[in-house]
């Protein structure tokens, strides 16, 4: 049965190939709205760079919403400087004219209230947990209704990628993402923590990439386009060949439990101080409190990027050869 979602984004590199994957997955996935929050960039931006990515899929019917432009309490720092100018990888995309796609009235925050009330709907959240904070505060029940939530965020034994010990979204707002885990704990639930943990296991390499153009030239034209900025920006910094692409394994797990394994926790995100963005994971149960996250430790990787290839770029219709993949995978 398809699962009916809802896509909370700061587009973003890796919040565009989420989306794509997304919307490939038609036979797993409903994608009933994205709503942007401001994060790696600003929500504007964000807004717009959504639009690009449905008007390349040929999706410009799947409503978009404008969501918070900036965290609860904490100055805005985006992320630009790892996703280009124009958040994008530097692809400079021309916008979406307004007569392309229907402009949407509601907030993110109405729009997640309406539509968690009326039929049973996930949420992946791809970016800071802003929208959703600021759900939980003005309608409770709305937010109860949530049927499974998945963050991309935190980190249990990996580094942090802003700082020492923090994962950009949750380190981007930590008193939305620490409001979020509260909420999760009240409520007696468990939020998917896809954390650095597993995320930093998706490196998309040039390799892969030149695959990807070879299977689907249009799709990896357009992939390449985006990364490239990004690819630069490992390679500054980790000198890592490839980027790591956080955002579609949370879309891709949300579909297919499978994917990855993890173990119940009681997680708190820091707000002050040097660790600020922190997930705290009491892994040893320090607190003896009940869990409030499910933490992701372990990743299929080859089955992850099977599945993300064969969604967006059509595998067998395309000819392509199993070993072939099974080798670029090694
Ligand atoms: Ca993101």
């Amino acid at each position: 049965m398809r699962k009916r979602v809802i896509i909370d984004c700061d587009p973003g590199i890796d919040d565009s190939l989420a989306v794509m994957l997304a919307l490939s997955m038609k036979d797993e996935l409903e994608v009933a709205g994205i709503t942007v929050v401001a994060g790696n960039s600003p929500v504007e931006m964000g807004y717009q760079n959504i639009l690009k990515v449905l008007k390349f899929m040929n999706r410009l019917d799947v409503p978009v919403y404008m969501g918070a432009d900036r965290p609860l309490k904490r100055e805005f720092v985006n992320a630009l400087d790892t996703h280009g100018r124009d958040g994008l990888g530097e692809s400079f995309f021309p916008d979406v004219p307004e007569y392309e796609y229907v402009k949407t009235k509601s907030s993110a925050v109405d729009f997640l209230a309406e539509t968690l009330k009326r039929e049973k709907t996930g949420i992946i959240a791809l970016g800071p947990m802003t929208n959703l904070a600021l759900l939980a505060e003005r309608d409770p029940d709305a937010f109860d209704r949530i049927d499974e939530l998945v963050s991309m965020g935190g980190s249990f034994k990996s580094h942090g990628n802003c700082s020492p010990v923090a994962e950009y979204n949750y380190w981007c707002d930590p008193d939305a993402a620490s409001a979020i885990y509260r909420e999760m704990d009240r409520r007696g639930r468990l939020i998917h923590m896809v954390g650095l943990d597993v995320t930093r296991r998706i490196v998309l390499t040039p390799d892969l990439l030149t695959y990807m153009k070879r299977l689907n030239p249009r799709i990896g034209d357009f992939v390449e386009a985006i990364t490239k900025f990004y690819m630069d920006f490992h390679w500054e910094w980790e000198h890592l060949i490839g980027c790591v692409i956080n955002d579609p394994l949370a879309v891709a797990y949300f579909a297919d439990r499978d994917l990855c394994q993890g173990f119940p926790s009681y997680v708190q995100i820091e707000t002050q101080g040097i660790s600020i963005g922190q997930s705290i994971v009491d892994s040893m149960d320090f607190y003896r409190h009940k869990p409030n996250a499910y933490v992701l430790t372990e990743v299929r990787r080859q089955a992850f990027f099977h599945l993300f290839f064969s969604k967006l770029l059509g595998l067998e219709e395309n000819g392509a050869e199993p070993d072939l993949l099974a080798d670029l995978l090694k």
